[in-house]
């Protein structure tokens, strides 16, 4: 019998490409049918045929506080019943944009978009509008989002797909981009040694997340920040995915760093679409109408939207948040690894702040080269089982997992559970 997933997805297929509105989502690197998910609350989710799972996408990082948080809904619903929209300047606008300077330090000034590929695409072009340059410096396996300039060996679904660097993306333009590998601070020295005058910003995701979880190397944070310092050139940390889940602050706050600007998404939208760049107000004073790089954007700060992201940070705020789920996230990770090793499988994984890495793979990967070596057919066994008895992972072996305030003790058990008889069958 034809479940309502699969009909649901043959459905959808015949009017969207793939079914779904973004790559990942498709299950093509892993195989099977997507779930069509209808409901959710804290860390669960229910799906069209009515199974339930625990959640560890977390709609891509952004429901920190767990799934339809009453005080979240209730922002919403609120907000939404004085309007949906207005295209206008709101006093919630200005709440959060403190909010944010309040919390992430390095950002004196900040405007709100409305995904993190906008807020990514108008940093770039706010990089160069400012240092009047052109060149821009990403990494292999990071992913910024699918603008032009950033779809240059990217990771997350151009990698899962094999397409890192897209079609339709002009030579000329990808030119422009320059790719190092993560965590090469001597490529990013010789680059800079060769070719600083010309660079008008670098990009990097301080944690990467997107080629799975790969931590910074001791010193590469900090010699990019010392070499866009000497070349003058933009630091931009794109901190879409670790924004307020390596940290409260960030990926620059626990590594104390402080980039020219940050990029921001996800979790202040809570669930909602909310994106954000902001930095030095120096450079944002060049975005119009101040200056001559512009950006705009009609839903732009949406106050329903806003209401969403306000009471989000609200609750990551208060006290003993961060470090709650952080220590989640690291009872997943060492359970995980205890299970494989009981099993025999080749496995680590980590956690930093409330995201997680799973690797087939002896030890985490320290670089994209690292990341390429896990076995990714043994992932994706392991992910189905794991889909299987109501585990719901990242459908992909190049993204990270999530944790949320809504995870305790009995998600955590019943995880390992599961994971005790899914390492037996990949074993
Ligand atoms: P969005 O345009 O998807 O809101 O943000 C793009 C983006 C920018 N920067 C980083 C570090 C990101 O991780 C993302 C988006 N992350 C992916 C998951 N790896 C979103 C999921 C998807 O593409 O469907």
């Amino acid at each position: 019998m034809t479940s309502r997933n699969e009909s649901l997805f043959a459905r959808a297929q015949q009017r969207v490409p793939a079914g779904v509105n973004s790559p990942v989502r498709a299950f093509r690197a892993v195989g099977g049918t997507p779930p069509f998910l209808e409901r959710a609350s804290g860390a669960y989710l229910w799906d069209a045929d009515g199974a339930r799972y625990i959640d560890y996408v977390g709609s891509w990082g952004p429901m920190v506080a767990g799934h339809t948080h009453p005080k979240v809904v209730e922002a919403v619903q609120a907000a939404a019943a004085r309007a949906l929209s207005f295209g206008a300047p709101t006093e919630s606008e200005i709440e959060l944009a403190e909010a944010i300077c309040r919390l992430v330090p390095s950002v004196e000034m900040v405007r709100l978009v409305s995904s993190g590929t906008e807020a990514t695409m108008t940093a770039i072009r706010l990089a160069r509008g400012f240092s009047e340059r052109d060149a821009i410096v990403k990494f292999e396996g990071c992913y910024h989002g699918h603008a032009d300039s950033l779809l240059v060996k990217a990771g997350s679904g151009a990698l899962t797909f094999g397409n890192p660097s897209s079609a339709g993306v002009p030579a000329v333009t990808a030119a422009q981009t320059v790719v190092l590998g993560y965590n090469d601070a001597a490529a990013a020295r010789e680059l800079f040694a060769a070719r600083g005058a010309e660079i008008a910003g670098v990009i990097v995701e301080p944690v990467a997340g997107n080629m799975n979880l790969v931590l910074p190397a001791p010193g590469f944070l900090e010699t990019l920040r010392e070499q866009c310092t000497r070349h003058g050139a933009v630091l931009i940390f794109d901190e879409v995915m670790t924004g307020f889940r390596v940290a409260t602050g960030g990926a620059q706050q626990r590594f104390g760093i402080r980039p020219d600007l940050t990029t921001l998404g996800k979790v202040i939208g809570g669930g909602m679409p909310v994106g954000a760049f902001g930095g030095r107000a120096e450079i944002m004073r060049h975005i119009a109408p101040l200056g001559p790089v512009y950006q705009a954007g009609t839903l732009s700060g949406n106050p329903v939207a806003v209401a969403a992201g306000l009471a989000t940070l609200a609750l990551i705020e208060a006290p003993g948040f961060q470090q709650g789920i952080e220590a989640t996230a690291k009872a997943l990770v060492s359970g995980l690894a205890a299970q494989a090793k009981k099993a025999g499988v080749v496995f680590s994984a980590q956690s930093i702040g409330s995201m997680f890495g799973l690797y087939f793979r002896a030890t985490p990967p320290a670089s994209f080269a690292e990341v390429m070596q896990c076995d990714q057919e043994r992932f994706n066994r392991f992910f189905h089982e794991m889909l299987a008895r109501g585990i719901y992972l990242a459908p992909s072996a190049y993204e990270a997992g999530f944790v949320s305030a809504a995870h305790g003790t009995a998600e955590v058990e019943a995880t390992l559970a599961a994971a005790r008889a899914a390492f037996a069958v990949v074993a």
